[in-house]
């Protein structure tokens, strides 16, 4: 589909035609003599869902050649005179010079030798002065010819019908061009004219269809002028190159010319018939046109006029309903093709189409030469579900990169014998390349290739689409581009609720209004930290529908994102995801927690702690909140995770586990401060649940640090309060004697201290200079400036937890070495005032940085 632009008004009229005015439309003769014999064609005798015409059907059919090649069609109209679109010949609302366009007569086939056709000049381009843009109508024009077209039986004019002929909806007529046989897709060698029956849809019905809500909520407004030709259900259609060539009726043994190929949404799309310009509409202006011209066009008497006004029975609204992607339930897919090689397991792939199977290419080729693959087809059997035999497969065809990239890992199987479409068999429906999956989508997995031969929970596994930015930016394209909606994904992730199998291959299966698509293929092989990602499908619907000529590629069916939306909005990925998904913290995300490690600990049904999420299945704490002094049983402990700040999120992304263990680093004497929770089961990583980064050195060089806690215990709105990490130094000064090794000292900023409540044991984080979040401490029981320090602990936080997530050392140390010793005498006389301990602290602090 060609995207038109909004162009100026144009009047151009290269060359005046002199000659009498005459008009014939405000005061048609019915006796008018016809100067030309019309509408004949020899009695023997793509566009979408076309045919090769036959030579001399369509004598009328001109091809218009600009820059050495076929860019519209046209019909003729007259000897002088070539019918096409306005469109055709505007770049930038400017119209281009008639001298660079050729018009070809009786051509067929545009490959070879060109029997009995010849060209013409063009000598001048007339277009209505009210055409601005296809969808606003008026898309025709007439090309003067620089010498007449040799008339003979390939070349003869069509008749053009009178503003009075009525063309009566249902009927059945005919389109022709040399245009793409499906979008993107052009008509392959050796180029021979098609024809494609179209019925004539009233207005009202064409309105009805292109009123349904399309991907980028496109609606459109059928205009007069305009007239509609297809079928609900698409599939025949008119293409990009088949644009100025006529739609044509036969009435009274004579082809009438109702329409000229305009514009339509995509090609073939359901619901989206295509729009051509209603000739009849414009007679005075042809007519106005060409005056003078001898012989002129023909506008024959209509043979029988329709009995009544052939307006339609009010109002016949019926849609079409996708074909593809319904199931009577999840995990009863009525696409699951089973492709049976002698020798081999049994392959999973998916029916797109009556004719073609889609699967993995990994299944066929061969491990030791992986560009020829058994062709011993013979022997090979496709099953499908309620299917009493085995299909047998006629052709293989390997998607170009199948053997090196893993995201055109795909093969087409062509089955012997199509197979009738019902509730079972039923295609699955394929995105197009603009397909936009919602963040939230309902997703499934489905076997996929080799998977094991009895259906595992895993097939039943229930997901839910992230949006662009996490997919995006946790598979570590740091500083690049989201893609907007609309723009190709390069990776879908699910997000699941509950543990997938590991080591198995999946397909991604989309829901959208109750209808299946099959969105992605084959997840990558994730690291622990980050959320699955499958390769998209879409970018591959051009390959799978140029093969098949007619898989299910089914438009967007929701659409509750639009240009305005927040989504459209570029997002950038932190240039911090370079290592992993840790400690990120979306700045502008949609819809998301704004803390997604911040956990909380509910413990014995009493007291709320909080924790913090270090990797899938691990939560830190403070020891004294989670476990009460003096008690050596382990209490009941719930943790709930993507609850910070979660309100705008869907009830999916909060999940809970229980604690089945707590481990306590060994410390001599004291009870330990920090503790481990494990939780019964991981918790994969998504938008609302990410694990926090740890940092070798405790402290980052340069960080910012906050304590993050809750305002109320009850009501838990997380609040950070800014905060300075004392040195060692001065925090023993401060404390002499009484801190534990491994302390840290914070300082407040003004006026932030009272900002949490400190029951819960909050944290102590930090944001590094590149923008990752690390957990530096968590409080000490009783204290609002004590934490217990994460760094001394690392040996045991990585033994235990094998997945926690050290950011590299790097740079220099958080505090400068060296210097005395010795306390300030100014900070020990300092203690009892904490006005003047801040003053000089703050004080110190200057004279150290
Ligand atoms: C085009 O771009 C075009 N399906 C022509 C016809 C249609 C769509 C696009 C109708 O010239």
């Amino acid at each position: 589909m060609a995207r038109h632009l909004l162009l100026p008004v144009v009047m151009l009229v290269i060359s005046p035609i002199p000659g009498a005015f005459q008009d014939s439309a405000l005061s048609p003769t019915q006796e008018e003599p016809e100067d030309l014999d019309c509408g004949r064609s020899e009695p023997s005798a793509r566009i979408v869902g076309g045919s090769d015409a036959q030579p001399g059907t369509w004598p009328w059919q001109v091809s218009l050649h600009h820059g050495g090649g076929h860019i519209c069609g046209g019909s003729l109209i007259a000897p002088s005179w070539v019918l096409s679109a306005a469109h055709c010949f505007m770049t930038n609302g400017t119209l281009e010079p008639a001298a660079e366009w050729s018009v070809l007569l009786g051509v067929h086939s545009q490959d070879g030798p060109l029997d009995g056709a010849h060209t013409r000049a063009v000598a001048a381009i007339v277009v209505p002065v009210n055409y601005s843009q296809v969808e606003l109508g008026a898309d025709l024009a007439l090309l003067h010819l620089a010498s007449p077209a040799s008339l003979g039986p390939a070349v003869r004019p069509v008749c053009l019908p009178r503003a009075s002929h009525r063309f009566v909806h249902g009927t059945a007529c005919w389109a022709t061009g040399w245009g793409d046989v499906q979008e993107a897709d052009p008509l392959p060698l050796p180029w021979v004219l098609q024809e494609v029956e179209l019925r004539l849809l009233g207005k009202a019905t064409c309105q009805c269809l292109y009123s349904q809500p399309g991907p980028f909520n496109l609606t459109l407004q059928i205009l007069p002028g305009m007239l509609c030709a297809g079928y609900p259900e698409g599939r025949r259609d008119t293409c990009q190159g088949d644009s100025g060539g006529p739609l044509v009726c036969e009435e009274g043994g004579r082809w009438f010319q109702a329409g000229i190929t305009s514009f339509g949404f995509g090609c073939g799309r359901r619901n989206r018939p295509g729009v051509f310009t209603a000739v009849a509409t414009y007679e005075a202006w042809i007519r106005e046109q060409v005056m003078g011209s001898e012989p002129g066009p023909a506008f024959p008497t209509q043979p029988q006029k329709p009995q009544s006004d052939p307006q339609e029975p009010r109002e016949n609204c019926t849609i079409a309903l996708p074909e593809c992607g319904k199931a009577p339930r999840p995990g009863a897919w009525p696409w699951e093709a089973q492709v049976m090689v002698p020798g081999s397991r049994p392959c999973h792939g998916a029916l797109v189409s009556e004719s073609w199977v889609l699967a993995p290419a990994s299944c066929f080729l061969h491990p030791s030469s992986s560009d020829s693959p058994p062709r011993d087809l013979d022997a090979w059997r496709v099953l499908l579900p309620s299917r009493p035999r085995a299909e047998r497969v006629a052709r293989l065809v390997h998607h170009d990169n199948a053997s090196w990239d893993d995201a055109s890992d795909l093969a087409l199987l062509q089955l012997r014998t199509p197979v009738n479409l019902s509730a079972a068999p039923r295609p699955v429906c394929l995105p197009h390349p603009e397909h936009y999956f919602l963040p939230g989508s309902r997703c499934r997995l489905a076997r996929w290739g080799r998977g094991e031969p009895a259906l595992g929970p895993g097939a039943l596994l229930e997901a839910e689409l992230l949006g662009g930015w996490w997919c995006h930016c946790l598979y570590g394209r740091q500083g690049a581009a989201v893609p907007l909606p609309g723009d190709p994904p390069h990776a879908l992730c699910p997000a699941y609720q509950e543990e997938e199998e590991n080591d198995s291959h999946w397909s991604l299966l989309c829901q959208e209004e109750g209808t299946w698509f099959l969105a992605g293929i084959r997840d990558f092989p994730s690291g622990c930290l980050r959320p699955r990602a499958f390769f998209p499908v879409q970018t591959h619907g051009p390959w799978i529908s140029h093969v098949t000529q007619g898989a299910y590629l089914e438009d967007q069916l929701t659409w509750d994102w639009g240009p305005d939306g927040e989504e459209t909005e570029t997002q950038t990925c932190p240039t911090h995801t370079q290592h992993g998904a840790c400690g990120l913290r979306p700045e502008a995300a949609p819809v998301g927690v704004l803390w997604p490690w911040l956990a909380e600990v509910h413990v014995a049904g009493d007291r709320v702690c909080t924790g913090i999420l270090l990797a899938p299945g691990w939560v830190l704490a403070a020891t004294h909140c989670v476990l009460r002094p003096g008690s050596t049983t382990v209490p009941y402990i719930e943790v709930y995770l993507g609850r910070a700040g979660a309100s705008p999120l869907p009830q999916g992304h909060q999940v809970s586990r229980l604690v089945i263990s707590i481990r306590l680093p060994r410390h001599l004497g004291l009870r330990p401060p920090l503790a481990l929770l494990e939780l019964s089961s991981r918790v994969e990583p998504s938008p609302s649940a990410l694990p926090i980064c740890l940092h070798p050195a405790g402290i980052p060089p340069g960080a910012s640090c906050w304590v993050l806690g809750w305002k109320e215990p009850q009501d838990r709105v997380p609040v950070a309060a800014a905060v300075s990490i004392l040195t060692p130094r001065i925090c023993h000064c401060l404390y002499q004697g009484i801190l534990p090794p491994g302390t840290l000292c914070v300082l407040y900023a003004e006026g932030q201290e009272n900002r949490c409540e400190m029951t819960s044991a909050p944290p102590l984080l930090c944001q590094t200079t590149e923008g990752s979040w690390v957990l530096v401490g968590m409080a000490v029981q009783g204290s609002r400036e004590l934490f217990a320090a994460i760094g001394p602990e690392e040996a045991w936080i990585s033994q235990t937890v094998g997945e926690a997530h050290f950011l590299p050392s790097s740079g220099s140390p958080h505090w400068p070495t060296g210097g005395s010793n010795l306390c300030p005498p100014e900070l020990a006389k300092a203690s009892g005032s904490p006005r003047a301990v801040h003053f000089l602290l703050l004080l110190t602090l200057l004279i150290q940085s």
